[in-house]
Formats: C-alpha cells, structure tokens, sequence
C-alpha cells in the first residue's frame, strides 16, 4: 500500500511546482530581470527519489535519501523546451546530476523519473558536480562537470583532485562517458567549458588551471586550450583569457560559466569571479566578450558584477555566492542565465541578446584604481546634468 502522506505531500509539491513565477517589481537595472521564486529547489526533487512510500516498509514515511540543495546547473534549449541538468547534492554530501524541465524557462521546472546514472569509468571519483551542457557543431550535446577523486599523494584527508569529466549525448537520456580532460601543463581543473564551435578544426576549451583543490595559487583566470580528439582530450599549451586582477571581483579567482554566446559583436561570456572578505569568499556572475574569430581574446571587459547576490539569495550553504553553470537563448533571442545562490537553490534571470550586447560593449571598464573610478562617474554626471538642466 501507498502511504497515504504520500498523496499529501504530493499535493503540496505539486502546488510548488506549478507556481507561475513573476518578475521582481523591486529590482531594476535595465540589464535583466530579477524573479520572485527560485526555479529549482529541494523541494521540487521527487518525493520517490527520497521516501520509500510503501506503509509496510516505512511506516513512519521518513525520508530514506534525502536532498540537501539543488544548484549549479547546466542549461539547453531543445525543440522548444528549456532543460536543466541540475547538481543535486544528497544528504550523504554526493553530488549528481538530474534533468529538469519547463515549457517557458520561468516556472513550471519538473524533474524527469530517474537521475541521470553516468558510466563508472573513474573507479577513484568520489564526487561529480557543476555540468556545462554545450551543444556542439559536430552533433553532439557535451557535458562537462567537475570529476572529484581523493589526493593520496598527501597525508590530508581532505586532499582532493578536481579534473574534467566529459559525456555526451544526443537527447539528455543517453549518455556517453569519454576520457576524463588532461591539462598537460595544470595539476587540476575546474569550471571546464566546451566552446560550441571547432576552432582552428580543433575542440576547444575553456578551462580553469590551479595548483590544488581550492586555491587557483599560480592560475591566472580563464584559460582557453585546443585539442585534436574529444574522446581522449589532452590539452598542452592553456591561453589567458578572462584574468584575476587585484581589487576587483576576480581577485581570489574567476571561472568559466555557460558556454560562450554567439552575438554578431563577439562571443559573450557569463562567468563566475571571487574575492575574499572576512566572512569568507565572495562569489559573483560578471560578463565579458571575445573576439569571433579567436575566441580567446578578450574585447570587452564590462566593469564590475553583472549579478551579485541579493536578499535572501545571499543564504545558504555557502553564504553570499551567486554561482552560474547555465544559460539559454531561444528563438526570439531571449536570454535565459541560471545560477545558483548560496550553493542551495536555482533562480532564473532574463534578458535579449540585444541588451547584453549593449551592455557588455557599452558599460565602461573598470579603470582599477578609486580615483580614476569617481572621475569615470563625474564624467557620467557631468553629462546627465548638462542635459537635465
Ligand atoms: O562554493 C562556491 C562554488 O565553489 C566552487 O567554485 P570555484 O571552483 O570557482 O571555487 C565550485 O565548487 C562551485 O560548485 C561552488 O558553487
């Protein structure tokens, strides 16, 4: 028998799930828009994936593998629906990846039956987490995703190695493991993206080179490696794109967020930069252009934070980060950006193609010192005042 609070708890999910969600009223930048309502939380997990609902075995309906948070999470546009391969973090502290879907990209997120399974081909992984989904040229849809293995080359039992897992599919059900990325030139990997076109006839990728699990130490942004053959990737020579740079948001570090959007001005980049504070590392979304024909140059460098946390975004897990994985642009050219607050919950803000062009080639680059900051902005007044007289 089916516990009976099942069927009630299955109503009130269902309610959380069809919520239609609104756009902010109490937020405006004329960048994008903020929403009321996270798309994905914990509560929009199956209940099946948790509870044993049969009364006989659990009578009490308790929670046998609970769900702690829903985060980072790739995102793609297919045949009209908006998916997300979100990171589900159980309460046993593993991560793994399910696929979520809605017919408008705002509201209405519901999980497919099963999380996805992958191939057990890294005996020594632990954990998988942070899947960029890019739809590539030569037909397939890549994820890429943080592979975690325990360091046993050091007497720490927290040691980790992080590197680049790879699978890919055709339609998010079937999914193919490849060789985890080798970076012959950086000890770990994280934040991993695959660029949807070959450049130069090669795969290439965005990638994150650090000197252990948590600290990028000499890593010095975004990099950007090409490769012959996806199926064993091995990536020599990393190019600078996106840098860290001294007081300012990339300070700590930066990462490779959704794969690059094609716009007739350049490939536009939405990606992560962190600065440590006293209360720990600061976590923001900024965006910056490369050059269409070489993607890794950078041509415009936008000042600032394009998405900071807010409200009660800035609680959670890990407090005050905004985290994003995910982007998609439909048909009309607009701009859907998932991200993930606090390493908890999913929120969508949206935008066009249009306006993020305007403002990541029109928002003036940061000048990187206070005084040539404020001139930056007397400059701004002096002109708005002139025409408000
Ligand atoms: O906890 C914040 C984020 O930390 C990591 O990002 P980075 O590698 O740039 O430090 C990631 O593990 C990410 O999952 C997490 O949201």
């Amino acid at each position: 028998m089916v516990h009976p609070k099942y069927k009630e708890l299955l109503a009130k999910q269902e309610e959380l799930i069809t919520r239609k969600n609104v756009v902010k009223q109490d937020f405006y930048n004329g960048i994008y828009d903020r929403y009321e309502y996270p798309v994905l939380t914990r509560n929009h997990i199956p209940l099946f994936w948790q509870y044993d609902v049969n009364e006989e075995t659990n009578p009490y309906f308790m929670e046998r593998l609970g769900v702690n948070a829903v985060m980072n999470s790739g995102a793609i546009y297919l045949n009209g629906k908006y998916y997300l391969v979100a990171r589900i973090e159980g309460n046993d502290r593993k991560s793994f990846f399910g696929v979520a879907e809605s017919d408008n990209g705002i509201d209405n997120f519901r999980f497919w039956d099963y999380p996805i399974l992958l191939d057990d081909t890294c005996p020594n992984e632990t954990n998988v987490y942070d899947m960029r989904l890019t739809q590539h040229e030569d037909g397939y849809i890549y994820g890429v995703f943080c592979s975690e293995s325990k360091d046993t080359t050091v007497n720490d039992l927290s040691a980790a190695v992080a590197a680049a897992g790879i699978v890919r599919t055709k339609d998010l059900k079937h999914w193919e493991r490849l060789d985890n990325l080798t970076t012959l030139r950086s000890p770990q990997q994280r934040n991993v993206v695959l660029h949807p076109e070959f450049v130069d006839g090669k795969y290439a990728f965005y990638t994150r080179p650090m000197d252990d699990f948590i600290e990028t130490g000499s890593g010095g942004g975004i990099g950007f490696g090409l490769c012959d053959d996806i199926t064993h990737a091995v990536i020599d020579e990393e190019k600078m794109t996106s840098l860290r740079k001294y007081h300012t948001i990339t300070e700590a570090k930066n990462g490779a967020g959704a794969p690059p959007i094609k716009t007739e001005k350049g490939w536009i980049h939405i990606a992560h930069g962190v600065r440590n504070t006293a209360a720990g590392l600061r976590y923001v979304i900024y965006a910056f252009a490369t050059d269409l024909n070489d993607p890794s140059k950078v041509i415009a460098e936008p000042s600032g934070l394009l998405i900071g946390p807010r409200e009660g975004e800035r609680v959670g897990d890990v407090s005050n980060v905004v985290f994003t994985n995910g982007a998609i642009v439909n048909d009309k050219n607009e701009v859907f950006i998932y991200y993930a607050s606090s390493d908890t919950r999913m929120h969508v803000a949206t935008t066009t193609i249009d306006k993020l062009v305007d403002y990541v080639f029109n928002t003036p680059q940061d000048p990187g010192r206070s005084v040539e900051c404020v001139a930056q902005r007397c400059d701004l007044i002096k002109k708005n005042l002139e025409l408000l007289k």
